[in-house]
């Protein structure tokens, strides 16, 4: 029993640097100002821009990626896969808190994107998180991942990948408080 356990707390501590709240939100701001490309062309509506990323640390596991996916149809869409050739599996994982503690999750039946809306991914809310990256994303590099739609289909999207300081979790906020629920699989 300790291996399994030993491990949970391992990967939740890795998964939790990966996507949780930066140290300096106005650096952040920045630094995602930075990333932004032009918008790709609106095509049924859905258009992706400010696709970002970090550098991971050597032997990291696991990344986050942060975007904002503006739906300018007349009906709801739903992000409901994703995948690159840069890591073994992407997933769309939310963080919020309950009772104290920081919890991330995967977000289950797909991501909504509401009619005339906007959904942004970023640090300490929805985030796409990276598993077994290929190798560690490095600064300046483009991550291509496919976003698949239900309805407008999929968009190739290139996340630049920024630096790791600009953009450090606060571990010390985090605690030992911190939890990870992944029920939702
Ligand atoms: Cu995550």
């Amino acid at each position: 029993m300790k291996t399994p356990i030993l491990t949970a707390s391992v990967l939740s501590a890795m998964l939790l640097a990966a996507c949780a709240a930066p140290q300096a939100p106005t650096g952040e701001a920045d630094a995602a100002a930075d990333a932004r490309p032009a918008p790709a062309p609106t095509e049924q509506g859905i258009t992706v821009s400010a696709a970002w990323s970090r550098a991971m640390p050597p032997g990291a596991r696991v990344g986050g990626g942060f975007m904002t996916i503006r739906n300018d149809g007349d009906q709801d869409d739903r992000l409901v896969a994703l995948r690159s050739s840069a890591a073994g599996s992407v997933d769309v994982h939310e963080m919020r808190e309950a009772d104290g503690m920081m919890q991330m999750r995967p977000v289950v039946g797909g991501l909504v994107i509401p009619a005339g809306g906007e959904v942004v991914l970023k640090p300490g809310g929805y985030h796409l998180m990276f598993m077994q990256p290929v190798q560690p994303f490095a600064e300046g590099d483009a991550i291509d991942v496919t976003l698949v739609f239900e309805h407008a289909g999929e968009r190739q999207v290139a996340f630049k990948v920024l630096g790791l300081g600009a953009t450090a979790p606060d571990m010390g906020d985090m605690g030992d408080g911190v939890a990870m629920d992944h029920a939702g699989h």
